[in-house]
């Protein structure tokens, strides 16, 4: 079977093509993480503005860690096919708005080429919570990060961390003239544009004063909430491209019908039409970002956590599991109880589409894929979501309880006595920290409790989130998952 390449030969009955030629548009945006979520998310946007707007706004896609995107890409010109997962069969269109994606680890001066190419007006970031180098408690660069350490020790020669990627380039930009280009974060972090907008300006001071003051006069950062559920691709997503269009397609990504992108407007150096996508801008996103991070992103971890320990693969699975699908709605209901009004947004109909989401039986979205990186996801989905329940004395069970799950998921061992990896940057110290706890509720709590910068200290010195996550805990450890979710609901 030939692989794809070209949009000839393809039939519009079958898959939907754009509707423009991409190779007559030249690219305007890197992307820094060219993974499923920059395909499903802002490579169909931005395809929807080439087709509304046109405009050299094509997107490179840098990808820092994973030769295989390059491998998957670059032999298609860029081409993937999406496939739309919902009741009905599924709905395949050809994206056109990638142009390739560049490896950074070995195509340094070509990453810097592109960067600083007047071209470039945007450099978008989707590197997953722990590509940032964030220090939580500073709220500035996290100097044990390695790649962060790396790249002031080496004042930037050939930086490896986004942070240091983006400085660089900024540095480069300004002595030669170029002008700045904006940095879009696309990733699920409150104030999202504030924090690497921090960052950047942290490494720069740290290397180039100058270059800071030049950053902040003329680099803006606008913040956004992204949304739109993307599972690990899967065997199913190729064998149904490959028999729906009769092409070999390595870059073929899914993910869910829903999608949504609320924007700061403010962009120093031009945009694309992302509103022919439905693009949503305003002024102020952080009502829109705490929603979905709480509402969504929090009720996920929980469910995923729980789920994972009742031995369910998929998130549909625990929506199909009485007990869970109860505890899913108290934690997105608790959730909501701590938003402020969010423009627009009927929250109890926003809870609602939730529910469908995350019941979409055509989807395969693995627990394990968003039990992943728990100590880099609590912090804004559940802890900060707990510190305004307690300044408003709602009740703290909710949260407590999916810290509690999360503390048990930690341990790595099923009930059943089955292991499995953490996958979390936190992982040697989770493992070291648990080691030297005896296997109590009290134990395992303090040692997890106890990790630098993780809970925050007014939920720590709180007796009642204290009692509720030892309580839960406690069951998860002597009575079984089961049971643990059983109690809550009484
Ligand atoms: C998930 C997110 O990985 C996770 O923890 O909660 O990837 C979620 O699917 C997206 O944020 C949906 O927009």
């Amino acid at each position: 079977m030939t692989r794809l390449s070209t949009l000839e030969g393809l039939e519009p009955a079958k898959v939907t093509l754009p509707s423009y030629a991409p190779q007559e548009h030249g690219i305007g945006i890197v992307h820094l993480g060219a993974g499923a979520f920059m395909r499903s998310h802002i490579g169909v946007y931005t395809d929807e503005a080439l087709a509304a707007g046109g405009g050299d706004w094509r997107i490179m896609g840098v990808s820092l860690r994973s030769r295989a995107v390059a491998e998957q890409l670059n032999p298609q010109n860029g081409l993937y096919t999406l496939v739309e997962r919902a009741a009905d069969a599924p709905k395949p269109r050809i994206v056109g708005s990638v142009a390739g994606v560049v490896f950074a680890p070995e195509q340094h001066e070509h990453l810097m080429t592109l960067l600083t190419a007047q071209s470039t007006r945007i450099v978008s970031l989707t590197i997953t919570e722990k590509g940032y180098g964030l220090d939580r408690k500073t709220g500035r660069l996290d100097l044990s990060d390695p790649a962060i350490a790396a790249d002031l020790n080496g004042t930037l020669a050939r930086p490896a961390s986004a942070v240091g990627i983006i400085t660089a380039a900024l540095q480069q930009r300004r002595d030669a003239g170029t002008g700045p280009f904006t940095v879009l974060s696309c990733d699920n972090l409150p104030h999202n544009g504030e924090v690497i907008r921090t960052l950047v300006l942290d490494m720069a001071e740290r290397i180039d004063p100058d270059l800071a003051a030049w950053i902040a006069q003329t680099v803006t950062f606008p913040s956004t909430m992204v949304d739109r559920i993307t599972p690990v691709t899967r065997e199913e997503t190729f064998t149904d491209v490959a028999r729906i269009l009769g092409v070999e397609d390595r870059a073929a990504t899914e993910a869910e019908p829903f999608v949504q992108w609320v924007i700061e407007d403010a962009f120093c150096a031009g945009r694309p039409n992302w509103e022919a996508g439905g693009a949503l801008f305003v002024e102020d996103v952080a009502p829109f970002e705490l929603m979905k991070l709480r509402m969504l992103n929090g009720a996920h971890s929980l469910l995923a956590y729980t789920g994972f320990l009742l031995g369910h693969r998929y998130v549909r699975d625990v929506m199909d599991d009485p007990d869970l699908a109860a505890l899913v709605r108290r934690h997105v209901h608790a959730a909501a109880d701590t938003l402020p009004p969010v423009p627009g947004i009927d929250l109890a109909l926003y809870a609602n589409d939730l529910f469908g989401r995350f019941s979409n039986r055509a989807m395969a979205d693995e627990t394990y894929r968003i039990a992943m990186d728990g100590t880099q996801k609590l912090p804004p989905r559940i802890f900060e979501a707990a510190l305004t329940a307690r300044e408003r004395k709602q009740s703290l069970a909710p949260f407590a309880f999916a810290t509690a799950a999360w503390m048990a998921y930690a341990r790595g061992v099923k009930p059943d006595g089955e292991t499995y990896a953490l996958r979390d940057p936190r992982e040697a110290e989770i493992a070291a920290a648990l080691a030297g706890a005896d296997g109590s509720a009290e134990g395992i709590a303090a040692a997890l409790l106890g990790l630098p910068g993780l809970v925050p200290q007014e939920l720590k010195s709180d007796s009642d989130w204290n009692d509720l996550v030892l309580l839960a805990l406690g069951r998860f450890l002597e009575e079984g998952p089961r049971a643990a979710v059983k109690a809550e609901l009484i």
